[in-house]
């Protein structure tokens, strides 16, 4: 685990699952269509149970890449579901650190306007999506301390990394941020 300030907020890295995090939201790594698919968005719905897709249905069609959409959380310890959209990488150069950035931010965005204390991330876009772990580790990490600077809320934003490798690479990369 390691804990970090930025200003009055913490910034946190703990290796673990995101679905058994308390924090008062998590993000989940959703697709455009918001169809539960693999990864984290499979662990959320299946323990989280059917009332996140059901609330999905019907508030929303679908979700661009880069953008974020909320609802409860079902069984979770969280209060709330920030599903966010990261990018499918291709070559890097097709507009994805952008996104990426933004599917943080617009995450961060959620979180403000539904006055969330504290929130959970996962490693967006460095699965099934195949983002190189150490940019995507860089864009994650400079979107939210900069945000964090800004707006001084949420007051914990931790990072949740699944596997030694993920928790290490984004140890190494904050280490040369701060
Ligand atoms: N807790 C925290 N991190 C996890 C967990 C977990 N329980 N399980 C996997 N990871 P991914 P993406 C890590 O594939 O790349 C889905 O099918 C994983 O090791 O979940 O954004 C969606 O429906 C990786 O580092 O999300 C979309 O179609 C990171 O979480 C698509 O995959 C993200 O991996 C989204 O792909």
């Amino acid at each position: 685990m390691k804990k970090v300030k930025i200003g009055e907020c913490v910034l946190e890295l703990v290796q673990g699952d995101i679905t058994e995090q308390d924090t008062e939201a998590i993000v989940n790594a959703a697709n455009e269509r918001l169809i539960p698919g693999g990864g984290v968005d499979g662990a959320i719905h299946k323990k989280g149970g059917p009332s996140i897709l059901e609330e999905l249905r019907a508030k929303y069609t679908h979700c661009p890449t880069g953008q974020a959409v909320i609802t409860g959380a079902g069984n979770l310890k969280a209060k709330y579901i920030i599903h966010a959209v990261g990018p499918i990488y291709k070559d890097g150069k097709s507009g994805e650190p952008e996104l990426l950035a933004s599917a943080y931010k617009n995450s961060l965005l959620k979180a403000l306007e539904y006055n969330v204390d504290s929130i959970s991330f996962p490693a967006l876009s460095t699965g099934a999506y195949g983002y190189p772990l150490k940019d995507a580790a860089q864009i994650a990490l400079k979107t939210v301390i900069e945000f964090l600077k800004e707006n001084k809320k949420p007051k914990l934003v931790r990072f949740v990394l699944w596997g030694e490798e993920s928790y290490k690479t984004f140890e190494e990369v904050l280490n040369t941020l701060l």
